[in-house]
C-alpha cells in the first residue's frame, strides 16, 4: 500500500481526485480517469485521494494489484510553492561578498550558518549602515564583524499555508520574507508579489462536484474538469470547463464509457478497480440508482478484468466491515458527506451491513459519536444511514434538535432511530427527503 507521503503538491501535475472520505467509486474513478488522461494527453496526471482508503477499496486494490492513489491532505498553496532558493551568505564570510550582491541589485541576501540555520537577512538598510560602519573602522586592522547588521526579517515555515499568513504579511513593512523548513533551516526567500500570486493546484474532480466535499484547499485550486453523478453543488469556476454530471449509478460508469471509445486498451487492473466502483455504488445493480448504462459498463469491465461479475461483486460487498469490532467514530467517518440544505449544514454518513439487528448493540455508542460531531462541527443535523445490502432496507440514526427530529417523515423505531423502509441510496432517496424537511422547517 506504500507509505503515506506528506510532500507538497506539484503545480506541474494534474491530480484526479475524489471526495473526502473516499469510497470505492471515488478511488476507482480517480484511477480510471488518471489512466485515460495519461494515455490521451501530454499532461503529467496522477490519481489522488483526499483521505484514507476504506476496506472495500483496499480489497479491490489488492485483488487487482493497483497502487493506492496518492494522498493529498490539502491543495492549498504553501510557502514552499512560492519560495525560491536564493544562495545565502555565511556569517563568517567577508562582508564585501554580501555587499556586492546587494549592490548588484539583490533585494535581500539571506544569512545562513554552515549547518543551514537561518540567522536573518541583509537588506538595503544593511548596505547604508555598512558605509557608516566602514568609516568608523577605517583605522582598525581587524576586519569588522557584521553580525549586528543582520536583520530579523519575517520568517515563515515552508509547509505553512499562504492563506493563513496573508493578512499579517500584507500588513508587514517590507516586501521580502524568509522561508525556513520545520527544523529552522534555510529554505528560500519570497517576495510579497509571489505570495499574492501563488501557483494553483490543477484538479480534476471525480465522484463529487460540491466544494464542501472536496479536498481541503480545493477552493484555491484550478478545477480543470468534473465528472460526477451527484446533485449539482456550488462549484464555481472562472472559465468554462468540461463538466459532466449524469444520473447514472456510478462515476466509474461514465469513465468506462469514455474508455470504450478510446483506441487504447484498458489494462486488466484498471478495468478491475473501475468495475469495483460500479458494483459498490450500485450494490451489484440492486440500488434504484442503477441504470442500463451501469450494467453494460460493468459487463464490459468484468470481461476486461477477467472476473466473474456477480461472484466478484459479492466478495467486494463482503469486504465491508459492518458495525461490529470497530470504534463508533470509524463507522461514522468512513463514508460521511456534508450538504448545504436550506442554509444549514447537514452531514450524512452511510454504512452497509448484512443484518440490521446489529444496530441495537451499537445504538448508544453511535448516537454518542453523532452528537459529538453535531456539536463540534456546528451541524444542524447529522445521521448515519445503516443499509442492509441483503434485504435492501435501511435504518437512520440521527442527532439534531428535537424540533427538527419531530419533522422527520419516517417511522420511529427506537430513541433517535428511524425506519427508512426500502431506501438504500443516500443521494437519490435520503438527500431529497431531508432537503424537503429542512426547506419546510
Ligand atoms: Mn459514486
Amino acid at each position: 500500500m506504500g507509505q503515506e507521503r506528506d510532500e507538497p503538491w506539484d503545480p506541474n501535475t494534474t491530480y484526479v481526485i475524489g471526495h473526502q472520505r473516499p469510497d470505492m467509486d471515488a478511488i476507482g474513478a480517480a484511477i480510471g480517469k488518471a489512466w485515460l488522461m495519461q494515455v490521451t494527453t501530454n499532461e503529467n496526471v496522477v490519481a489522488a485521494r483526499a483521505g484514507q482508503v476504506g476496506s472495500q477499496s483496499r480489497f479491490a486494490l489488492e485483488k487487482f494489484s493497483v497502487q493506492s492513489p496518492r494522498l493529498l491532505a490539502s491543495v492549498s498553496p504553501t510557502f514552499s510553492h512560492v519560495a525560491h532558493h536564493q544562495s545565502p551568505v555565511d556569517p563568517k564570510s567577508p562582508f564585501t561578498d554580501a555587499l556586492l550582491r546587494l549592490a548588484n541589485g539583490e533585494r535581500v541576501v539571506p544569512v545562513v550558518k554552515e549547518d543551514g540555520t537561518l540567522l536573518g537577512g541583509l537588506g538595503p538598510t544593511a548596505l547604508a549602515r555598512a558605509y557608516a560602519n566602514l568609516a568608523s573602522h577605517l583605522s582598525d586592522s581587524d576586519p569588522p564583524s557584521w553580525d549586528h547588521l543582520i536583520e530579523a526579517l519575517p520568517t515563515y515555515q515552508a509547509r505553512d499555508h499562504l492563506l493563513d499568513h496573508r493578512n499579517a504579511l500584507l500588513r508587514s513593512e517590507g516586501d521580502d520574507f524568509l522561508v525556513a523548513n520545520s527544523a529552522g533551516k534555510y529554505f528560500g526567500t519570497v517576495t510579497r508579489r509571489q505570495v499574492l500570486t501563488p501557483p494553483r493546484a490543477r484538479l480534476v474532480l471525480v465522484d463529487h462536484n460540491e466544494i464542501s466535499q472536496a479536498v481541503a484547499g480545493a477552493d484555491e485550486a484550478e478545477i480543470i474538469s468534473v465528472i460526477d453523478h451527484h446533485r449539482l453543488g456550488n462549484a464555481m469556476t472562472a472559465t468554462p470547463i468540461p463538466f459532466i454530471v449524469e444520473p447514472v449509478g456510478s462515476t466509474c460508469t461514465l469513465i468506462a464509457e469514455a474508455c470504450l471509445w478510446n483506441p487504447h486498451t484498458v489494462p486488466k487492473s484498471i478495468a478491475g478497480v473501475m468495475l469495483s466502483g460500479i458494483l459498490s455504488d450500485t450494490l451489484i445493480f440492486k440500488s434504484p440508482t442503477t441504470t442500463t448504462r451501469d450494467r453494460a459498463a460493468a459487463v464490459w469491465l468484468a470481461d476486461n478484468a477477467e472476473v466473474d461479475l456477480y461472484k466478484y461483486g459479492r466478495d467486494l460487498i463482503d469486504a465491508s466491515p459492518g458495525l461490529s469490532d470497530r470504534p463508533a467514530s470509524d463507522i461514522i467517518d468512513a463514508d460521511r458527506k456534508n450538504y448545504d440544505m436550506a442554509s444549514r449544514t447537514v452531514s450524512i454518513a452511510q454504512i452497509e451491513v448484512t443484518d440490521l439487528n446489529e444496530i441495537p448493540d451499537r445504538r448508544a455508542d453511535l448516537l454518542g459519536a453523532l452528537l459529538e460531531r453535531l456539536e463540534r462541527e456546528q451541524l444542524s443535523f447529522i445521521c448515519l444511514m445503516v443499509t442492509d445490502v441483503i434485504t435492501l432496507k435501511s435504518h437512520l440514526l440521527c442527532q439534531a434538535d428535537s424540533a427538527l427530529l419531530g419533522q422527520l417523515p419516517f417511522p420511529r423505531v427506537a430513541d433517535r432511530e428511524y425506519e427508512l423502509g426500502a431506501m438504500v441510496s443516500r443521494k437519490k432517496q435520503l438527500v431529497p427527503a431531508l432537503q424537503s424537511v429542512l426547506e419546510d422547517l
